[in-house]
């Protein structure tokens, strides 16, 4: 397991086993008992090294490479032990213990499989696969505000146009909008929203898509692009009950929120919300390219051997770049530190919205915070307002982003592992931004 790869491996041919081997067949158990079966391989044989002209194995067998995981390592120059092999042509063992992670970390106890890909939208585009697969349903539920990603399905369900949408149509059919349960903009105000979101959603589906017809309703729990939109407590649980009730596959993006961004390994467990799909991506590997899609065994394994896939999707430096993110989160409590976080932001941003009343609403949890700008009195957004404070911090040395659908919502999010000093110092900049308005 430990041979180093690159291209002074020995190249030659060389087999010690029968082909899978002993151990690869012991991990191909594994990767059963984690994966989703709709990745299927050329080869169940685990790679341990790479380069040149030549794979090894678990089991010390020398293999002739003439796949390139399908076209990839052309030069063979892959890094320490192997760059790529592609999941599809044989296995390696970083996967299988993403997946493991995944299915351990995610809300629920229940059997799990995973499925890796490169992108946030990518998995969003599987999960919706494999939902209309499991039920035999087309429609898709999505909200106001939602982002879910830029390729064409996952356009169709991000809410906002500019600049996301505008003049890349048409766009994928069958993917139906429910007003989001928004404290800050709900129609009577927050207490209103908290008593009649679930109910205005539930009948609007009943009356425009019909339940028998939904394969999933997709939603982030705590919304990113859209304003970091906290739904009032029980609206996450109400609809994950009804998806239950009306056999829907209920799909948490968490893409943003996940990984400990919250306060929690993911959004959903702050209201014990037990998703049946979970897709992941962003904080999962660290900056490396990698997302995730886990769900119910019975639903991701519903989809056929080769029906699930792509070239890249959980590259072995990815996977080794997400166990690594993971140990961290675990080893120094990053969840821990964005509460903390929160506990240090909070308090000071309410301070600052009493003195600045262009803050109309200040909300978030864990390191995922934000201050929504409004003509002052009113609701109506000032995006002008965000994008000065914005100019001003980044004047003086700060990063800060803004979003919204409107344009109007300055959001922090700040490394899990940032020091106190820093995130003080952070504040005070954004506080004399706001008096310099
Ligand atoms: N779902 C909830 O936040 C990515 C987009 C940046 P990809 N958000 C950042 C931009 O303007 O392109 C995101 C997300 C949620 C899905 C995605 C998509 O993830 O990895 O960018 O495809």
């Amino acid at each position: 397991m430990s041979t180093s790869g690159g291209p002074s491996l020995p190249q030659i041919r060389n087999l010690v086993t029968e082909i899978p081997g002993p151990r690869s067949r012991e991990l191909f158990d594994r990767r059963q008992r984690s994966v989703a079966r709709g990745l299927s391989h050329v080869l169940p044989v685990f790679v341990s090294a790479a380069g040149g002209g030549v794979v090894v194995d678990v089991d010390g067998n020398s293999l002739i490479d003439f796949g390139s995981g399908i076209a990839v390592t052309s030069v063979g120059e892959q890094v320490a032990q192997f760059t790529h092999t592609c999941f599809m042509v044989a296995p390696y063992l970083g996967y299988v213990e993403v997946c493991e992670q995944l299915n351990k970390r995610t809300p629920g106890d229940h059997e799990k499989r995973s499925a890796l890909l490169n992108s946030g939208a990518e998995a969003v585009e599987n999960a919706v696969k494999i939902a209309r697969h499991a039920t035999g349903r087309d429609a898709v539920v999505v909200f106001d505000h939602a982002y879910h990603g830029r390729t064409n399905l996952t356009m169709a369900m991000t809410a906002k146009n500019m600049p996301y949408k505008e003049g890349f149509g048409p766009f994928a059919g069958e993917v139906y909008r429910m007003p989001m349960a928004y404290p800050f903009r709900w129609p009577g105000g927050p207490a209103a929203c908290r008593a009649e979101a679930l109910d205005v959603v539930k009948n609007l589906i009943h009356a425009q898509v019909g339940e028998e017809n939904i394969a999933a309703i997709v939603i982030e729990p705590i919304q990113g692009e859209g304003g970091f939109i906290v739904p009032p407590d029980g609206f996450l649980a109400g609809l994950a009950d009804y998806c239950r009730a009306n056999s829907i596959v209920f799909v948490a993006d968490e893409i943003q929120s996940g990984f400990c961004r919250t306060g929690d390994w993911f959004a959903c467990e702050y209201e014990d919300v037990v998703p049946d799909i979970v897709t992941t991506a962003k904080g999962i590997a660290g900056g490396l390219p990698l997302a995730g899609v886990t769900g119910r065994a019975e639903l991701m394994d519903s989809v056929h051997p080769g029906g699930l896939g792509g070239t890249y999707g959980g590259n072995p430096v990815a996977c080794a770049a997400a166990l690594g993110a993971i140990e961290t989160m675990e080893k120094e409590d990053l969840a821990g530190a964005a509460r903390g976080i929160e506990v240090a932001m909070m308090p000071r941003l309410r301070e600052l919205a009493l003195s600045n009343p262009v803050i109309g609403d200040v909300r978030g949890r864990g390191a995922m915070i934000a201050v929504e700008l409004v003509k002052p009195g009113t609701i109506e957004p000032d995006a002008a307002a965000a994008a000065q404070v914005a100019k001003t911090c980044h004047g003086n040395g700060m990063i800060i982003l803004t979003c919204g659908t409107y344009g109007n919502v300055l959001r922090f999010l700040p490394p899990l592992v940032i020091g106190e000093a820093l995130l003080n110092e952070g504040l005070d900049i954004l506080s004399d931004a706001f008096s310099a308005l």
